[in-house]
């Protein structure tokens, strides 16, 4: 039971299960992963699509022979399984070059080779027919405040969503991109910290209907901020373009867990709100089996990330589907409150003549957490 299947939409970055477990202080402590091993393992466990860094597949400064060959084995990879390449990203971090950031490092020259670097990867994610491109500036940020200029930063980032834009318009590529929030980490501060600061910069590029958001878990929970109340206002601006899933324990290091580790209840209430709002994309899992783990443990770990977003679906459809629930909501006023404050034809002259019973209204209690033992039973399993 709770078996995926590629109907399911589960995705993994390539960088996730391929992760070797090098940290701050600690060195490598598994083997190099193939990508072509990566598809056939993740196929077998009922994945429908892997994503990947051009650096995660292509080592960085292979000749032309050497990636056409490593592309060659993927593509055979792709077309035995039938795994797809929802999506693609670039890695614009580890090289020295980036260490001040890629579209917004002070240095001229590093802008452009950023650019460059993701317009190349652009034509290999529309030959893969990857539909999203994901955009993370991990080292676009600061340490300093008079290291970096704010509002100059933001003019190039705009300036580089704007090009590429232009470049995937005029190739005729079905292809959108997808910002991922961070608030630190690597950097001290990382421009556009939170989904609500990508949100706002979208506006302001040319092609606003070419960007949304991929919003993380643990990104957000490592600002102290609520996670699904983030992706419900995404959808609500109809920009959740992809979404990358993990688990964090709280206001720390970027931590990466297995999906369903870390804050269950607010998984619980995510998965409630993706298969409930119509999201259609990937369900992508970015995390970071931890080090502890040998490739057996890598594959258990990745297996754990879709049962457990499985288990919550089935409990999520439980308590939407439970009466006493619908009988809670409804005492609540959860309902109530989709309902629009005028009526039709009403004006704010007839809200003006009308009169509200303060002291009664205000003995009025909204039976919340009632409704939320609720849900908290159907998590546990006791309904
Ligand atoms: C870092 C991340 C990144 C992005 C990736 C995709 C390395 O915290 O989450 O993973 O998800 O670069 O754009
Ligand atoms: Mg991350
Ligand atoms: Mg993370
Ligand atoms: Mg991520």
């Amino acid at each position: 039971d709770y078996q995926p299947v590629p109907e399911d939409k589960f995705s993994f970055g390539l960088w996730t299960v391929g992760w070797r477990g090098v940290n701050t202080f600690g060195a490598a402590v598994r083997p190099p992963l193939d990508g072509a091993e990566a598809v056939r393992r993740l196929a077998d466990l009922g994945a429908y699509g892997i994503t990947f860094h051009d650096d995660d597949l292509i080592p960085p400064g292979s000749a032309a022979a050497e990636r056409a060959a490593v592309l060659k084995r993927f593509r055979t990879a792709l077309d035995d399984t039938g795994l797809t390449v929802p999506m693609v990203t670039t890695n614009l971090f580890s090289h020295p070059v980036f260490r001040d950031g890629g579209f917004t490092s002070n240095s001229r020259d590093v802008r452009r080779y950023a650019i460059r670097k993701v317009l190349r990867n652009i034509d290999l994610a529309a030959e893969l027919g990857a539909r999203t491109f994901v955009c993370w500036g991990g080292q676009d940020g600061a340490e300093t405040e008079a290291g970096k200029d704010e509002r100059a930063a933001l003019d190039r980032l705009r300036e580089a969503f704007d090009l590429l834009c232009g470049y995937v318009r005029d190739r005729g590529y079905d292809l959108r991109f997808a910002l991922e929030p961070k608030p630190n980490e690597p950097r001290g501060d990382v421009l556009l910290p939170t989904v609500g600061h990508a949100l706002a910069f979208i506006n302001e590029l040319e092609h606003p209907e070419m960007v949304g958001v991929n919003p993380e878990v643990g990104h957000e929970q490592m600002a102290g901020l609520n996670f699904a109340h983030g992706v419900a206002q995404a959808l609500w601006h109809g920009k959740l373009f992809h979404i990358d899933l993990n688990g964090q324990r709280g206001v720390k290091y970027d931590q990466d867990l297995r999906f369903g580790a870390g804050d269950v209840k607010e998984a619980f209430f995510l998965v409630d709100l993706l298969e409930t709002a119509g999201y259609e994309g990937p369900r992508h899992f970015d995390f970071k089996p931890p080090r502890t783990e040998d490739m057996a443990g890598v594959w258990e770990s990745a297996a754990g990330c879709m049962r457990n977003y499985l288990i919550l679906k089935e409990k999520a459809a439980a308590f939407r589907a439970d009466p006493e629930v619908a009988a809670a909501l409804a005492a609540s006023r959860v309902p109530e409150l989709a309902r629009p404050t005028l009526a039709p034809g009403e004006s704010v002259s007839d809200l003006l003549a009308e009169e509200i019973d303060l002291d009664a209204v205000g003995e009025r209690a909204y039976h919340f957490e009632r409704l939320d033992q609720l849900a908290t039973d159907h998590l546990f399993g006791v309904r």
